[in-house]
């Protein structure tokens, strides 16, 4: 039997405030998880032993050789399977910022230009050093697009310049110079030595060298838009462009930011406003 003194209280325990969470495999929680790599040996049974050795190393117990499979004579591909004890605690996880801008229809995107420049918004892009990667800035400019929305090629008030693959800086410098671009459209898919951090940082320096007594994006320089599957370990500040945009990206969020960060706010509000007193189609 307890007995409580009179006036004292147990002293109150903080709430638990986490979210533990671990991977999945078969039963919710077992942790277990996959992974793929290749190692630079012949495919056998000595190579599946290193396989199990590195996976041990990274933390992997039980781990198991699911495929192997060789990749030419010198180099073997690897998927392993085991079971991790690591935890996260998933309410420490900063929730990602939303997007600052609203999320345009292209109607909106069309009347906002129109009525802000009276001219179409000139957009000029290209994949460029030695990147033939051109599936990703296809897209978002082709007419075709991406994930059911139109590309921007669709949109009448922007004029798109695709420039297509292993454009050099110098060219993309001219073209964009020559169209009066408004916004430079880079696409960068080859991660090797860093290219794609070390093509976008030498993009910005010339495009800045271009214009040196640019005020801003929009005041004396085109938009440098910078966009690719592995961007996500550095910052705008870092390249020296306006915005990375990376994987998954639509056609939508690209042209909805072109506005944002071209037009005048009140341009981009009147747009939504006779949007939805007009309801016409898309166009
Ligand atoms: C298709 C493909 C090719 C095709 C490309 C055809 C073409 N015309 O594009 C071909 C066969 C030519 C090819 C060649 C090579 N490839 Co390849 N390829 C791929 C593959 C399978 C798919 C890429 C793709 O099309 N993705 C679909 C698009 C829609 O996605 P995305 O590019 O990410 O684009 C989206 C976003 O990133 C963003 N985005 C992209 N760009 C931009 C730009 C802007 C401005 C904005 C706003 C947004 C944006 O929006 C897009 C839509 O959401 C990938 C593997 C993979 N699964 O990703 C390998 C891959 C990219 N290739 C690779 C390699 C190594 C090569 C080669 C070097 C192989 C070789 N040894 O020859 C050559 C290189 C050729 C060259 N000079 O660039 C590696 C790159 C590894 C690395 N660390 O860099 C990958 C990852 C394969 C791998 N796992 O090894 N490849």
């Amino acid at each position: 039997m307890t007995v409580e003194t009179p006036g004292t209280q147990a002293p109150v325990q903080p709430a638990d405030t986490r979210q533990v969470i671990r991977p999945y495999g078969d039963t919710t929680g077992d942790g277990m998880v996959q992974m793929s790599f290749t190692l630079p040996i012949p495919a056998g049974k000595r190579a599946d032993a290193a396989a199990l050795q590195l996976a041990g190393k990274m933390g992997l117990d039980p781990a198991s050789v699911v495929h192997a499979k060789p990749m030419g004579p010198d180099f073997t591909f690897f998927i392993v399977y085991g079971r991790v004890g690591h935890l996260i605690d998933y309410a420490s996880i900063p929730v990602p910022e939303e997007r600052a801008y609203p999320l345009l229809s292209s109607q909106e995107v069309n009347l906002a230009i129109r009525g802000a420049l009276n001219r179409r918004l000139v957009v000029v892009g290209a994949c460029i050093g030695t990147d033939a990667h051109t599936v990703g800035i296809d897209a978002i400019l082709n007419v075709k697009g991406f994930a059911g929305e139109k590309g921007l090629e669709y949109y009448r008030e922007i004029q798109v310049v695709n420039m297509g693959a292993q454009v050099t800086v110098e060219e993309l410098v001219e073209r964009a110079k020559a169209e009066n671009a408004d916004a430079v459209l880079v696409s960068q898919v080859v991660t090797q030595k860093n290219a794609h951090l070390h093509n976008t940082k030498q993009t910005a320096a010339a495009f800045h060298a271009e214009y040196p007594t640019a005020v801003a994006a929009g005041m004396g320089r085109p938009l440098l838009v910078v966009g690719g599957p592995r961007f996500d370990t550095v910052t705008e500040e870092d390249l020296g462009v306006d915005r990375i945009f990376g994987k998954g990206t639509t056609p939508a969020e690209v042209a909805s930011y072109l506005v944002h960060a071209l037009l005048p706010g009140e341009a981009v509000r009147e747009a939504r406003q006779a949007d939805d007193d007009e309801g016409e189609d898309g166009r």
